[in-house]
């Protein structure tokens, strides 16, 4: 027979005759009509002879795979990780001994509570995930920016994301722990109370992605043939930590759901690549056993005064996904996905999550071959026995498919390698079977106090508001009790503020399992606003314009902005924007309506004051002004805007951390005193 040329396809189609390619079935085959499905008539019953119908509306129903059973909602990003410290002396990983070597990366950060289409400043933990594509495999470091957690054994996460999550009979609260169940479940659960301290404090109501720290939580192992280091993770964000006030997270719900991705997103492609420091504290086990704690507790830090935090690489964020599902949802992180030189400790969360992470992703991405897709694949060569399933990308080649075999290194296939592959941490394990909590875990008080006692005054009062906004939410008085009974051992003022707030009498304390140590000293670490940024790089001022103002003025504002790293949103009563006093016109970037203050992290109010009388008429505007002033933002304001001010019942001129502007000085004084983010000291 003579030698056939087989049609290998990838030859364009003849494109349409307006320069478009054709669109086609999944076959392959160019669809001439998109817009009518095929009848017997015009007005006739369809046939089902119409394979692209069918084929279209086939795969539209089955869009949609199980969001996340926690994290659902999430969003991705992809970087790089650069080490510039060498842990050789402690770890045989790579990833940790190549200074300078850039290692891939995916990042994954996200609300734990709220399903896929919840706002992003709920009150909520932050997830915080991340994936390196090592040259020796994948390490994904799943953490949480929050160094602890509610339980100490893996069997009560159901029961914790039960009680968190909508009631099982209405369905609601949505993204919500203000409500009976969570303050339940963690009031019958001690070893919630750290962890309840942080939820409850700023903590979980950042300002941005980028301004929050993460936390690998557990202590893992660095290893190095047989020896090993325990080794806890922190991630520290270059633009220092911030938070929203929960006022401003209630509105920013409403005014953009989705704040958070719209501000990681906007940053990446404008250049401004969010990054993170990643540090390590590496201890011995004479350390271990000398702590006040068990280092397999993962409802206790080590404060960074008792060991410090050794920096020893960097994140960068530099490139947004091509497309969400394809990597941001598929993704499937894995605490068990190391490589060598990192292991594991006996942490009982830590061996519970090594089960369920491959588990969930059989699950939810339908198959064994979830590792075939781009964004789980590792980058360097991986080469296994494993075959066939759902959706099998890249089955072994060749004859053998098992080993030993005897085909040799040509067609035999990949082999174990002692030297270089995997290596478990030898250590030695014995015990009786039981199911029982060790004493060393006993102790739910002492560092929950600890936290409190780290926090600023203003820190202090918004946790002590928190509490009594979730509990004012919890409809059973026996419950709102048992919280504050727990308080009592953790703070007496913070008990007495909640039960005062909720119009309480205080309860007697909650009998502890052992005695709270008191005397733990305060780790300035712990508090946001000791540890905030020195500028306002990365930050955005809202500036409210009016019809014919000072262009010298707005100009000189933006370009002040810009050098220090900020950005500016232009908002005016229309999209169009305003026609400046040179004539030139200034589009906004938000209508009032589309633009609160608490978008923004400080406000200039730059009118006239006939755009000021103008403004007085508008709600928004007068919103704009009055929420900007409870929020503590620091405010510039020109001659002339005191109408929009008086209008909203405000004297801008004897209000603290409001700035009239008229010139080059006054707008180097507001530019200078934005570094602090907040007028602290303003009353109310
Ligand atoms: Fe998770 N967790 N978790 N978790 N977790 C999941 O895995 C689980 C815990 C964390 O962006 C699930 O792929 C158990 C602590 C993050 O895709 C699931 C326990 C910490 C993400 C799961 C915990 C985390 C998850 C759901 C108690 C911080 C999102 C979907 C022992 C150190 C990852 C999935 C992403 C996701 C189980 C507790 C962080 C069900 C059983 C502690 C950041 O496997």
């Amino acid at each position: 027979m003579d030698d056939v040329e087989l049609d290998k396809g990838g030859a364009p189609h003849q494109t349409t005759a307006d320069g478009y390619d054709p669109l086609t079935t999944q076959q392959g085959v160019p669809v001439g009509d998109d817009q009518n499905h095929l009848k017997a008539g015009a007005r006739g019953p369809m046939l089902v002879e119409d394979f692209h119908f069918r084929e279209k509306i086939f795969h539209f129903d089955h869009e949609r795979i199980p969001e996340r059973v926690v994290h659902a909602r999430g969003y991705g990003m992809r970087g790089y990780f650069e080490l510039t410290d060498d842990l050789s002396n402690v770890t045989d990983a790579k990833v940790l001994t190549e200074v300078g070597t850039k290692t891939p990366a995916f990042m994954r950060l996200s609300t734990v509570a709220g399903s896929a289409g919840s706002p992003d400043l709920v009150r909520d933990v932050r997830g915080f995930a991340v994936k390196l594509y090592t040259s020796q495999g994948n390490w994904d470091l799943v953490g949480n920016n929050i160094p602890v957690f509610f339980i100490q054994d893996a069997i009560k996460f159901p029961d914790l994301i039960h009680s968190v999550k909508p009631a099982p009979d209405r369905g609601f609260p949505q993204a919500q722990s203000a409500h009976d169940n969570f303050w339940d479940f963690v009031s019958l659960t001690p070893e919630s109370m750290h962890m309840v301290m942080w939820h409850v404090s700023d903590r979980t109501i950042p300002r941005s992605f980028r301004f929050m720290e993460g936390f690998g939580v557990h202590t893992f192992r660095l290893l190095k043939g047989d020896q090993s280091t325990f080794v806890k993770f922190h991630w520290k964000p270059k633009l220092g930590m911030q938070s929203v006030l929960w006022n401003e997270a209630v509105k920013i719900n409403g005014a953009d759901p989705d704040y958070h991705r719209r501000d990681i997103w906007n940053a990446i492609e404008t250049g401004d690549y969010p990054e993170w420091e990643l540090g390590v504290q590496l201890f011995d086990q004479e350390f271990a056993d000398s702590f006040a704690f068990d280092v397999l507790d993962p409802t206790k830090i080590i404060p960074e005064e008792e060991v410090p935090v050794r920096i020893i690489g960097r994140l960068v964020l530099d490139e947004n996904v091509d497309n969400f599902f394809a990597e941001t949802e598929q993704v499937a992180f894995c605490t068990q996905n190391v490589v060598r030189g990192i292991g594991f400790t006996n942490d009982p969360l830590l061996q519970g999550r090594n089960f369920s992470y491959l588990d969930t992703q059989l699950k939810r991405l339908g198959g064994p071959n979830f590792t075939h897709i781009p964004v789980n694949a590792p980058k360097c060569p991986f080469a296994n026995f494993q075959q066939d399933g759902h959706m099998a990308m890249c089955n072994p080649s060749g004859r053998a498919n098992y080993e030993p075999n005897s085909w040799g290194t040509d067609e035999g296939g990949p082999r174990e390698n002692p030297e270089n592959g995997y290596k478990h941490h030898p250590q030695e394990v014995s015990g009786e079977a039981v199911k029982l909590r060790p004493e060393s875990f006993a102790d739910h008080y002492s560092q929950a106090r600890q936290f409190y006692i780290s926090q600023t005054e203003v820190e202090q009062g918004h946790m002590q508001d928190a509490l009594a906004f979730e509990l004012s939410k919890v409809e059973r008085a026996d419950i709102r009790e048992r919280v504050v009974a727990h308080l009592r051992n953790i703070d007496e003022g913070l008990a007495e503020s909640v039960a005062d707030a909720l119009g309480m009498d205080l309860p007697d304390a909650i009998e502890p399992l052992v005695e709270p140590d008191r005397s733990l000293d305060a780790s300035d670490a712990l508090s946001i606003l000791k540890n905030g940024p020195d500028s306002f790089a990365g930050r955005t001022l809202g500036i409210l314009v009016s019809e014919g103002v000072d262009a010298d003025l707005v100009t000189s504002l933006q370009s002040r902005i810009k050098d220090v790293g900020g950005s500016c949103k232009v908002v005016a009563l229309t999209v169009a924007g305003v026609r400046l006093s040179d004539d030139g016109e200034l589009e906004a970037d938000e209508k009032i309506e589309g633009g609160p203050s608490v978008l923004f992290d400080a406000v200039a109010v730059i009118v006239t004051s006939d755009g000021a009388e103008q403004m007085a008429d508008v709600p928004e505007a007068r919103d704009f002004v009055s929420d900007a002033v409870s929020h503590k933002k620091f405010i510039a304001f020109t001659d002339g805007a005191e109408k929009l001010f008086e209008a909203a019942g405000l004297d801008a001129n004897t209000i603290k951390g409001c700035f009239a502007v008229s010139d080059a000085e006054s707008l180097d004084a507001f530019v200078e005193q934005l570094k602090e983010l907040r007028a602290w000291s303003r009353g109310g």
